[in-house]
């Protein structure tokens, strides 16, 4: 039964009798309440360490299907863990800015000839995900669009996500402000060299289009990053890019010489992204590790869409063997997985004379969707707190640091100023011009090794 406080106190009288009477655990309970209030307020404030003179924080999610998230859906996002158990702070502080290879989105059809039993592209992660009608990411990030135009058809990959929130969460629960995530994946694509129907957008860094409006896969990535800063420029806005996370190899595990190939193409891939995508000096390129076991162990029958790649004996040229040969394929699978997976280990090996380290991180374990192969919500969720959590950050810092990160007296966002010369910007044999670039990361002044908004020292070293 409920009853008001009306009745509960029946009279006025007996609120100065009960103030009376319990006013010492009343001030001991305001005590207590208000700075807890106060904390859970400042905790899930967005606007906690945004200073005016903060860079945004750049990171980059490429890959195939299991960056786009296929079997992830949005409205399966957990909810966030806050006190106040609201959705968490960070799906709305945080600016994404996803895209598509192709620019097509459910128009394209290409996919649908190929894989029948797919609903539509989306499941193939082959939408265009800068928002509703293919408008580009540029409208997305100007509207700060991370609510409706997510779970809204033809939206964010028909309502799919990746590990972008899990990337966005972790770092929102470190403390980070100002991060916008730039998200570019294609299902199926291979990091291989292809001639396959099926892979018309291959990853390979080599590899050209002849039609602009189908831009091969790391061709869209550098445009849309390049799109992403020229836009944070015309703002106004300071950058960094602090981390490349990649998520990829699984359509290379199907053809022999793409696994053949996959270590020298995934080292090409690292060190041109490091260049084009203008990596801090510190940040790191992260690998998610592919792993197809759970698919190769578990599905069965293998046709449709239970993982059907294992019946697969070639895909350039195309070539599917009967189901019941599929069994004689499984050890080339796993022969090849294994190649690929090598691969990818040894790349993240070979970083010993570099300073933008090369990580990787294991997804065997992580949680497969329907179709066997593809991580569900909780599964990327905890792949992006992997990725965010393998390396040491580029150094940010908060509160009365904001605007001034190396307390050197000179704002974040007036550090632009280039380099020292005797340490100029080389990029692909070009002196490239750090100088009110945009770009917080290239620019050194005393040629350290450490960027102006992190170096209070002029001379070696930054003093932080
Ligand atoms: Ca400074
Ligand atoms: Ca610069
Ligand atoms: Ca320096
Ligand atoms: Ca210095």
């Amino acid at each position: 039964m409920k009853i008001s406080m009306k009745q509960f106190f029946k009279k006025d009288r007996d609120y100065l009798l009960f103030v009376n009477k319990y006013w010492r655990q009343i001030v001991v309970a305001l005590v207590l309440l208000i700075p807890l209030y106060l904390v859970v307020s400042y905790i899930n404030s967005p606007a906690k360490a945004d200073g005016n003179n903060e860079p945004y924080s750049i990171f980059i999610l490429a890959g195939q299907s299991l960056a786009a998230g296929v079997a992830s859906y949005r409205e399966e996002l957990p909810e966030g863990t806050g006190i106040t158990f609201q959705n968490d702070p960070a799906d709305t502080a945080t600016k994404f800015w996803w895209a598509g290879s192709n620019g097509q989105g459910l128009n394209d059809q290409l996919i649908k000839a190929f894989f029948p039993f797919y609903d539509g592209p989306g499941q193939m992660g082959w939408d265009y995900s800068g928002g509703s009608n293919n408008a580009p990411g540029s409208t997305r990030l100007l509207d700060n669009l991370n609510g409706p135009q997510t779970t809204a058809i033809n939206a964010q990959t028909g309502g799919l996500f990746g590990s972008e929130f899990g990337i966005a969460r972790n770092l929102y629960a470190m403390g980070r402000r100002k991060v916008i995530i730039l998200k570019v994946s294609y299902g199926f694509q291979s990091l291989g060299q292809s001639n396959s129907p099926l892979i018309p957008f291959d990853w390979n860094v080599n590899s050209t289009s002849n039609d602009p409006d189908r831009p091969k896969s790391y061709a869209q990535l550098k445009d849309q990053f390049n799109k992403l800063t020229t836009y944070l420029k015309s703002q106004g806005e300071k950058y960094t890019v602090d981390g490349i996370f990649w998520m990829q190899g699984e359509t290379d595990t199907l053809q022999d010489s793409y696994a053949a190939a996959y270590q020298q193409n995934l080292a090409d891939l690292v060190s041109n992204a490091k260049e084009d995508l203008q990596l801090h000096p510190s940040g790191h390129f992260v690998i998610g590790k592919t792993n197809m076991n759970f698919c190769i162990d578990n599905s069965w029958p293998r046709f449709n869409n239970y993982c059907d790649y294992p019946s697969a004996k070639s895909i350039d040229p195309i070539e599917f063997v009967d189901t019941l040969l599929t069994f004689s394929i499984n050890p080339s699978m796993s022969r090849r997985l294994d190649e690929v997976r090598t691969a990818q280990q040894a790349v993240a090996d070979s970083d010993q004379n570099t300073r933008q380290k090369v990580d990787i991180v294991e997804t065997g374990d992580l949680p497969r969707g329907y179709d066997w192969t593809h991580l569900t919500a909780p599964g990327q969720i905890e792949l992006g707190r992997r990725f965010v959590n393998m390396y040491r950050l580029p150094t940010r810092y908060t509160d009365s640091r904001v605007n001034d990160y190396d307390q050197d007296g000179t704002d974040n966002a007036q550090e632009d100023t280039g380099r020292g010369t005797s340490c100029p910007l080389i990029v692909k044999e070009q002196t490239i011009d750090a100088n009110n670039n945009g770009n917080l990361g290239d620019d050194d002044a005393d040629c350290d090794g450490y960027p102006n908004y992190l170096d209070a020292v002029n001379g070696p070293g930054s003093g932080l």
